[in-house]
């Protein structure tokens, strides 16, 4: 395999300035001839990308190629001798949409044909320039059986339709110039629903959304999730929608989550469908937040898109950042951002510091479909936060209208972004390129806290571990934006609130304000909002943080405060330091004072009863500790708490019960979400099965069914059993099987790895569905640390025979899975020998995918 590098950009020696489509869709094969305009910009050889692809002619102005005049390769098709001025290349394609397991390109799901062209799948239709910044104006024209494939659909406009005998067809014109992987085209038999929306000039912008016929009832709350990204994204950026169509299209066999292929989004089932009985409140999030994601595109991706992968996170840490902030807006800012910061702390940070740790722009790859992670996205929209916090949003605004204003309809990368915020607000950011060049988590540790006459002072250092070919010694200082408060102990009440901007090693800084007596007298709130992707540090007392526990008027902080008593008390545990202390004692109050503010957010003290998870206290650890013994003492810590609260649990799950009906307002949202906190440790603390049936048997929504599920999964009870069983029977559509997997692939029971086994076996079991897939086996890979790392190995042999299997269908989910072995260095030499032991026999497997073999190879160095 091939590694490609950033450094490495070369313009095109051609533009393709249109390119007009046509497929044939046969029974088995369908026939693509595509009719490209170039132009010669630099000239020489012209090689087009090419995969799995059945050439069946090729001619030039109109005249047959003869032989010699191109050669085939594995990827490309090459034109020795161009002419040297603008020209017509027009090719004629056999693919199987059917046999194409991976489902890159075009494929079939459920009888229905879709496409999937990000990031290099368009060659997997026809010869082209697929790459970002080869941008030309795309008509097409879809032919097929008019039974099988009642609906036809593509990008843009329909300009054309027609029918003869049996079948039919239809044309289309994209107005606006696009690169390939926004490509789409979608046939089959799909039933759907139809909305309006008014842009805020006056045009009226026709809403599809498109399923199969039998999830037509879920689409509701898409269409309703669509409408408000289009509105907010008028109000908050003026951006408005450009087409007269908005086709959300829903499909079972899908990678990600989402497309945003112009004017034809096509969609994971998972991130559109919704009702109360077959979704949580958490997938009615997902779907907002999808939805309005895919949306976000059409400026941030579409209008204005990469000019390389490399620079992946310009357009999707960008978006991520517009959708965090819009499902802020539409629900609940505090609670949004603590799911998000999260994220960033057990996968994000985790990617850091593993071996696939990369800066948010990648310097290089062999599988581009590798970089599509949790830094690229996630901490990618961490780095646009930061630019918001930087520069306040009046300049942050200014600075996302100059960057339209200066590309809009071309192919740009992260420094114009960088350049952008900074003409905009005329301010410096180059050291803030940093954000972008370096790999790894920084740390950022508050020392020398003094009081100098009535100042408070206080120091601030930074620092950032190895990473994969970037060593701490040669990493140099980020530009990070610490958000900071001073509290008086005596009083609880804040002195000041400082945005402290950190670019050196190490600085002082002082906050405003009159104080007096000791610095010992002041706790300081420090990374306020998580203001920075960082680990932030400064030794605080256990009085310290129960005081910003319950004072800080900051949710994050005040909910991070709670998080880091938690922690003490497991770590404790796991070190056999518990008892010694009195961090466990911390812990029961402070989990006593969530269950008891009665005040509060429901949603929040549900997030304040939950203690960090196992790769987040993983990485507080020094390597080659044994993750079981992790589990243990997490679970006893788990267990502790909720037993010392169980008649306070009981009492407040009692209090929620309502039977008013489903709505998902925030106030309901936040019921059940405390009520089911309370459910899943009355059910750690023991003796609570029957309740858990009622509460299964009494739920009116999807939400509580399946916290009661869960509730019951850990034991091998006969409570289990039943409830198992009635969820299946029950199950309203797919993606409720699904979680009836992965609820029992995650479940933290002995017998873990024994039902794995029975559900890989299962009937309704699916190697080339990836949701049923992932459910089970990503699932206990990623979600079930107890029984992956069992000591004999056996979690481990059954994952790397599954990546192993699973690579020959469908590598991107392979390689997803390969994955799980990259932490090896962390554990015990016995574990990490094992999982070490694993990625060697992956990579020696014959015909292995780029894709799994770049994640293997990464992961052994
Ligand atoms: N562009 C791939 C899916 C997404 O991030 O929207
Ligand atoms: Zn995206």
């Amino acid at each position: 395999p091939v590694e490609k590098f950033r450094k490495d950009y070369a313009a095109l020696p051609y533009s393709i300035d249109s390119v007009d489509l046509d497929f044939n869709v046969q029974t088995d094969e369908t026939l693509v001839t595509s009719t490209l305009k170039l132009t010669p910009t630099g000239g020489g050889p012209l090689v087009l990308d090419g995969e799995d692809l059945r050439l069946v002619s090729a001619e030039v102005d109109g005249k047959e190629l003869p032989k010699d005049a191109y050669e085939l390769g594995e990827e490309t098709f090459t034109l020795h001798k161009p002419p040297s001025s603008p020209f017509t290349l027009k090719t004629v394609v056999g693919i199987e949409p059917a046999k194409n397991t991976q489902l890159s390109g075009l494929y079939e799901s459920s009888g229905n044909l879709c496409t999937q062209c990000e990031a290099e799948g368009f060659r997997r239709i026809t010869y082209f320039y697929d790459r970002p910044d080869c941008m030309s104006a795309f008509t097409c024209r879809v032919e097929a059986d008019k039974k099988k494939f009642p609906i036809l659909l593509s990008n843009g406009n329909e300009v054309g339709r027609g029918e003869s005998g049996d079948r039919h067809w239809a044309s289309f014109e994209d107005p606006f110039k696009k690169p390939s992987y926004l490509f789409a085209l979608v046939a089959g038999d799909l039933g759907g629903i139809q909305g309006k929306f008014t842009t805020k000039s006056g045009r009226d912008v026709d809403l599809r959304i498109w399923s199969e016929h039998r999830n037509c009832d879920q689409l509701d709350w898409s269409l309703e999730s669509l409408k408000r990204a289009m509105k907010w994204d008028e109000e908050t950026y003026g951006l408005e929608y450009d087409l007269d169509v908005y086709h959300v299209v829903a499909v079972e066999d899908f990678n990600m989550g989402a497309m945003e292929n112009k004017g034809l989004n096509v969609f994971n089932t998972a991130c559109v469908l919704a009702a109360p009985q077959t979704a949580t409140d958490g997938d009615y999030d997902r779907v907002l937040g999808v939805v309005a994601h895919e949306y976000f595109h059409n400026w941030s991706g579409n209008r204005v898109t990469c000019r390389d992968w490399f620079q992946l996170t310009l357009k999707e840490g960008l978006t991520v950042y517009r959708d965090q902030t819009f499902t802020e807006d539409q629900t609940s800012r505090a609670v949004k951002r603590i799911d998000d910061v999260r994220v960033m702390r057990s996968a994000q940070f985790a990617q850091d510091a593993g071996p696939m740790a990369h800066p948010i722009r990648p310097e290089s790859y062999v599988a581009m479909d590798n970089f599509y992670t949790v830094t690229v996205y996630n901490k990618g929209a961490e780095v646009i936060r930061m630019y918001a916090t930087l520069l306040g949003w009046p300049g942050f605004r200014k600075g996302m209208d100059l960057y339209f204003q200066r590309h809009d309809g071309t192919a740009v990368t992260c420094d114009d972004f960088r350049s952008a915020m900074a003409d905009a607000n005329s301010v410096d950011l180059t050291q803030f390129e940093r954000w972008y060049t370096q790999a790894g988590t920084p740390t950022v540790t508050l020392s020398d806290k003094k009081i100098d006459g009535e100042t408070f002072s206080l120091t601030l250092s930074q620092s950032c571990a190895d990473t994969p070919n970037q060593p701490a010694s040669e990493k140099q200082p980020f530009h990070i934006p610490v958000s900071c408060a001073l509290f008086d102990k005596k009083t609880g009440k804040k002195v000041d609130e400082q945005l402290f901007e950190l670019r050196e090693a190490s600085q002082t800084f002082s906050f405003s304000g009159t104080v007096t007596g000791s610095p010992d007298d002041y706790v300081v709130s420090l990374l306020r909002g998580f203001s920075a992707p960082v680990t932030a540090k400064q030794e605080l007392t256990q009085d310290e943080l129960l005081f910003l526990a319950s004072n800080d008027d900051d949710s994050l902080n005040r909910w991070d405060a709670a998080q880091q008593i938690y922690t003490r008390a497991i770590l404790d545990e796991f070190t056999g330091d518990a008892g010694k202390g009195d961090s466990l004692d911390a812990a029961v109050a402070t989990f006593r004072a969530a269950l008891n503010d009665k005040s509060g957010d429901p949603s929040l003290r549900a997030l304040n009863l939950a203690v960090p998870g196992f790769s987040e206290l993983g990485l507080k650890l020094d390597d080659g500790f044994d993750p079981v013994k992790l589990c243990e003492a997490l679970s006893s810590v788990k267990k502790a708490l909720a037993r010392a609260c169980s008649t306070e649990l009981k009492e407040v799950y009692a209090s929620l019960y309502s039977d008013a009906p489903y709505d998902v307002e925030a106030a309901s949202v936040g019921r059940r979400r405390l009520r089911n906190a309370c459910l899943a440790n009355l059910a750690r603390a023991g003796g609570f099965e029957q309740q858990s049936v009622k509460h299964y048997e009494d739920a009116q929504c999807m939400t509580d069914q399946l916290a009661a599920a869960v509730a019951l999964a850990g034991e091998a009870t006969k409570e289990r059993e039943e409830v198992l069983g009635k969820f299946y029977e029950s199950a309203g559509n797919e993606l409720v099987v699904n979680k009836w997997f992965a609820l029992q692939a995650s479940a933290d029971a002995d017998d873990a790895l024994e039902t794995v086994k029975k559900l890989v076996a299962h009937e309704a079991f699916s190697r080339t569905n990836p949701n049923r897939y992932r459910a089970v086996v990503n699932t206990f890979a990623g979600a079930n640390p107890r029984a992956f790392h069992a000591a004999d190995g056996s979690g481990y042999a059954f994952i790397r025979d599954e990546v192993i299997q699973t690579d020959k269908t469908n590598n991107q989910v392979a390689a997803r899975l390969c994955g799980s072995f990259g932490t090896w260095k962390k554990y015990d030499a016995k574990r990490g020998g094992l999982m070490k032991a694993c990625l060697e026999e992956i990579v020696k497997t014959e015909g292995l995918s780029k894709d799994t073999f770049e994640i293997a190879t990464r992961s052994l160095k």
